[in-house]
């Protein structure tokens, strides 16, 4: 009942305008700079208070409702990021969540070409997450639509890398941009020395593949200063900043950029900054 009600909502709420999209900053370990954002949906329901995705994305798949949400949260996450572009927050790109069922039976190119035409938002710009599971669901037809995409000059993530049911030798034949290593791997990566080997050996494949490695869920210095050790190129977690709304992001953005320029012209306030910035900055200088 609980679940069938739930699925009655998910609809009256996109009518009704209760979801919202968040973003989440990614950020350049190497130079400090801003790349773009991860969107991540939530859902404030009228009676029931925020709803997690955990709990209402596996219904919409279910229910397919996730091909209509998934498509208005594409145009949301386009519209929202060429806003920031033209108002001089730098070249952002953003990466949006897709589910299998958005791949198999929801047309998806057209649906991204439709929400790029309609938001005028640059395909280049755009980057789509999936998870290895759902690369896996039905492989090839999966490879077809990646190719399509990626000739389109949509770029492409695997999300949760190391976590799924996967076959490292569908990396040779996949249009993959970029690897996500799941948070699991970083939580404990300055104590457990398996995560560590974990980590390292998704930064070689990324390297021996050309794609770009993103560190998810990095919460404090000590993982982030690792991951630069590393190598790696991206971060994002709640050491940097958790998913922000649209107002929160822009807010945040200046910060950042602000303490960016500040301390490159010498301003020595750094106590006031947030740390990250400092620390990305400080071993930029000295390195
Ligand atoms: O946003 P966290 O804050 O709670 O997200 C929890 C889970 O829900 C993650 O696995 C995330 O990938 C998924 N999720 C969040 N937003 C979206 C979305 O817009 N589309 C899809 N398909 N999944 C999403
Ligand atoms: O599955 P996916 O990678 O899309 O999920 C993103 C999820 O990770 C969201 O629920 C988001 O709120 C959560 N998240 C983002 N940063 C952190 C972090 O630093 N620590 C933890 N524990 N979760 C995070
Ligand atoms: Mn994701």
């Amino acid at each position: 009942t609980e679940r069938m009600t739930l699925e009655e909502d998910l609809k009256s709420g996109l009518l009704e305008n209760q979801f919202e999209v968040y973003y989440q900053p990614k950020v350049n370990m190497q130079t400090g700079e801003v790349i773009g954002s991860e969107a991540l949906v939530r859902w404030h329901h009228p009676t029931l208070g925020n709803i997690r995705p955990d709990i209402f994305i596996p219904v919409a798949e279910e229910s397919g409702i996730i091909i209509q949400l998934g498509e208005w949260i594409l145009r949301t996450a386009c519209r929202d990021t060429l806003k920031l572009q033209q108002m001089g927050m730098g070249d952002l790109q953003v990466a949006v969540n897709i589910s299998a069922v958005q791949f198999t039976g929801g047309d998806l190119l057209p649906t991204v070409k439709r929400a790029l035409e309609e938001t005028e938002f640059s395909a280049t710009s755009l980057e789509l997450e999936i998870t290895e599971s759902a690369v896996m669901h039905d492989p090839e037809a999966v490879i077809r639509s990646l190719h399509e995409l990626s000739q389109f000059g949509i770029k492409l993530a695997i999300d949760d890398f190391g976590t799924g049911y996967s076959s490292l030798a569908y990396l040779k034949r996949f249009p993959v941009d970029t690897l996500k290593i799941d948070r699991a791997f970083i939580k404990d990566i300055s104590r457990d020395s398996d995560d560590v080997v974990i980590v390292e050996a998704v930064l070689g494949l990324g390297k021996h593949f050309g794609l770009k490695v993103v560190a998810e869920g990095v919460e404090d210095n000590d993982q982030l200063e690792f991951l630069k050790r590393q190598g790696c190129d991206i971060a994002q977690g709640y050491h940097l900043s958790p998913p922000l709304a649209f107002d929160q992001y822009l807010a945040w953005l200046e910060d950042w950029n602000r303490e960016r320029d500040e301390i490159d012209s010498g301003v020595d306030a750094a106590s006031e900054y947030n740390s990250a910035v400092v620390q990305l900055h400080k071993n930029g200088r000295n390195a």
